[in-house]
């Protein structure tokens, strides 16, 4: 059967010359032709796609092929592209202005269904991105405990503020440009990285340093060097080693949340943080984090209390409005179990056909998130991640994007799935995978 056709109403790919036209002058005006970097396929090789538009799982580059897409634009669209709801939502708001600069009634009520869904918050700052909650939250760790460094782990990647951008994963992994120049020795300094999934070295790490320690964050399932779960007990222990010691827990759900479980890893885990990051899904789509956490610490964010943070279009009524109705449908009864079913389904076909092409690849998956990792290696940290094939992933990449399927540019992401993601879409999914396997891999 021809791999572009199959047996699925997806049309044949027809070439990417208008991508490949609009990467080359956006070369000439952007850092790399992007503005994010790990969108450039430098992981995978090639031209991105440009995309044209998006609806329900699919998404259509400038040259009119139609793709089933797994990145859902890093996370966000967890109910789909142009979900109709969200769409409306935002167009009815829009009507009655973008922003203010002042108190919305959306950001209310953003908050409130926030604080009903994580466990762990009782209060709540939006922000605009994910990189602003975790940069905020560390500052508010420091200023709440007093002290000064922060643990983070080797491959979690928690956006690009200076004091996180080390041992980075994500695109940072993927560039080979985990520790950023520009970030100053002295920040880099305050900064203690560790491996993911092992007590000891964090035990080691608060014996060296523990009175200056001011948090921990962490992702509680990796997805910035690919998925990797937690082992089991071992988020119990990174919760009573910080308790232990007086440092802050801060759980950097930016990519987990309202991901691996309706209301967040915490509550998979039955983990009490003292801090949350929040972004992506709490967006739909639209620009928002958010950091919040017990009411003692957050009553530090200024102007409750003297630990400064703000921004312009925090909280607009747009990314409120796009955040309230995606959370809004996914809480609605059966929908998250239906995400879980279908995601289980397709996790279970992928491992399926590696058993059957004898390939003894990994495939690690929580909730609504999953990475077919190119090694034999089980994976549980930076260092597991690191054994991957990234050629033959690159290779795969390429040869399921011929199919119409559109993975993660980097072996060193994780995958995501929606719950627009059909029957159809799996079983086109999982025949994609099937052939390029055995293309790739020569079996
Ligand atoms: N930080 C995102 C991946 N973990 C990439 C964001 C983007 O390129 O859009």
């Amino acid at each position: 059967m021809n791999a572009r056709t199959m047996d699925s109403k997806l049309k044949q790919i027809k070439g990417t010359g208008k991508s490949e036209e609009l990467f080359a002058r956006a070369k000439e005006l952007m850092p790399g032709g992007v503005n994010s970097p790990v969108r450039s396929f430098r992981g995978v090789g090639g031209s991105p796609l440009f995309i044209a538009r998006g609806a329900g799982s699919h998404l259509w580059d400038v040259d009119g092929n139609e793709y089933i897409d797994y990145v859902g634009s890093w996370g966000p669209l967890i109910i789909g592209h142009s979900h109709p709801d969200v769409i409306a939502a935002v167009q009815r708001t829009a009507e009655n202005g973008t922003s203010f600069g002042a108190p919305n009634p959306l950001e209310v009520d953003l908050a409130e269904l926030v604080i009903k869904l994580v466990p762990g918050v009782e209060m709540v700052r939006m922000v605009n991105s994910g990189t602003e909650a975790t940069m905020s939250a560390l500052r508010l760790a420091r200023a709440y405990t007093g002290r000064n460094k922060i643990v983070k782990f080797i491959g979690c990647y928690h956006g690009h503020s200076d004091a996180l951008l080390i041992k980075a994963g994500s695109g940072a992994a993927t560039l080979g440009i985990p520790d950023s120049p520009g970030v100053t020795p002295s920040v880099a300094a305050t900064t203690i990285t560790v491996p993911f999934n092992d007590v000891p070295a964090l035990e080691a790490a608060f014996k060296a340093d523990g009175k200056d320690i001011a948090g921990v964050i962490i992702e509680p399932v990796v997805g910035n060097m690919g998925t990797v779960p937690p082992k089991p007990g071992y988020l119990e222990a990174v919760r009573r080693i910080t308790r232990d010691q007086g440092a802050l827990l801060i759980f950097d759900e930016v990519m987990t949340g309202f991901r691996v479980a309706l209301n967040c890893a915490q509550s998979l885990y039955n983990i009490d943080p003292d801090l949350t990051t929040l972004g992506k899904v709490i967006g739909g789509g639209l620009p928002v984090g958010a950091y919040g956490g017990k009411r003692k610490i957050m009553e530090m964010v200024a102007p409750a209390g003297p630990m400064y943070q703000a921004g312009t279009l925090s909280g607009n009524p747009l990314a409120m409005v796009a955040g309230l109705t995606t959370l809004g449908k996914l809480a609605e009864p059966g929908v998250f179990e239906g995400l879980m079913a279908r995601t289980d389904e397709l996790v279970g076909l992928l491992r399926e056909t590696l058993h059957r092409l004898k390939l003894n690849y990994q495939v690690n998956h929580v909730g609504a998130m999953f990475t077919l990792f190119f090694t034999d290696r089980p994976v549980w940290n930076w260092d597991d991640a690191a054994t991957c094939d990234t050629k033959r992933y690159a290779a795969f990449f390429h040869a399921m994007l011929r199919r119409g399927v559109y993975l993660a540019p980097s072996q060193f992401e994780a995958c995501f799935t929606g719950t627009a993601h059909s029957a159809e879409d799996i079983d086109h999914t999982a025949q994609a995978a099937h052939e390029a396997l055995k293309e790739v891999c020569g079996c």
